[in-house]
């Protein structure tokens, strides 16, 4: 079959988001309702199979696993990956934060700082979206410190421990809509609408020259 691809109709594009966290999908939605005209895009999550490659690179896991999960789907889809990189621990857990988080949890990392007084750390997103003919990857990051103490009941994974510079709050102590003033992902997905914009409006341009 023929794979999907963006055509001048002027139409909604359907964009699929895969990924098996229900909290990634929900801040990103409230990105891309916010940034884009209402009725231009269908977004919804889709569970597909995220074959993860080893690197310490998020951009090369994100495009490696999207063009997997579209060989599988062909449709329009993203990919996203992100990790908590800590100064301190040299970069850990950074593209390991998932596997990490399982098996440490924030506590962990808490532990694992007991005697570092640098808590700098930052959270990055690399988003890799698929849209036939175009392959494109949006990053963002968040520079901040990792806490003393679990703060927070909101959120997921290190959230309760990741305080955004400036903020006096973690992650896990804000609202999806605050923690989107500040986050990597919510940095990753406003400029991926700003490229849909384009991507659209290209599309209803060539069709009212038409
Ligand atoms: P998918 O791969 O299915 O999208 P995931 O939860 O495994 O979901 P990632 O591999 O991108 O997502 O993220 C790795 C881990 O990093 C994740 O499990 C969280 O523990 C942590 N993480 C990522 N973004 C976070 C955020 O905004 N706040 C707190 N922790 C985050």
């Amino acid at each position: 079959m023929e794979p999907n691809r963006v055509r001048p109709t002027g139409k909604t594009l359907t964009l699929y988001f895969v990924t098996g966290n229900r909290n990634k999908y929900e801040e990103a939605r409230e990105v891309m309702e916010r940034e884009l005209p209402p009725g231009t895009l269908e977004f919804h999550p889709i569970e597909v199979e995220k074959l993860e490659i080893q690197s310490e690179r998020l951009d090369k896991i994100a495009l490696f696993a999207a063009r997997h999960a579209y060989s599988i789907v062909r449709h329009p889809l993203l990919v996203e990956d992100s990790g908590l990189f800590v100064k301190a621990l040299r970069g850990f857990p950074g593209p390991y934060s998932s596997y990490v988080f399982e098996k440490l949890g924030p506590s962990g990392i808490l532990r694992l700082m007991e005697n570092s007084s640098d808590r700098s750390a930052y959270f990055e997103t690399a988003i890799a979206v698929i849209i036939p003919p175009y392959e494109k990857v949006f990053k963002g990051r968040v520079e901040g410190i990792i806490t003393r103490q679990i703060r927070g009941n909101k959120g997921f994974g290190f959230d309760p421990i990741f305080e955004p510079s400036g903020t006096g709050k973690t992650f896990a102590e804000m609202s999806i809509s605050e923690k989107n003033l500040y986050s990597h992902r919510s940095q990753a997905f406003k400029k991926l609408a700003q490229w849909l914009k384009t991507l659209i409006q290209g599309s209803t341009r060539h069709m009212s020259s038409k």
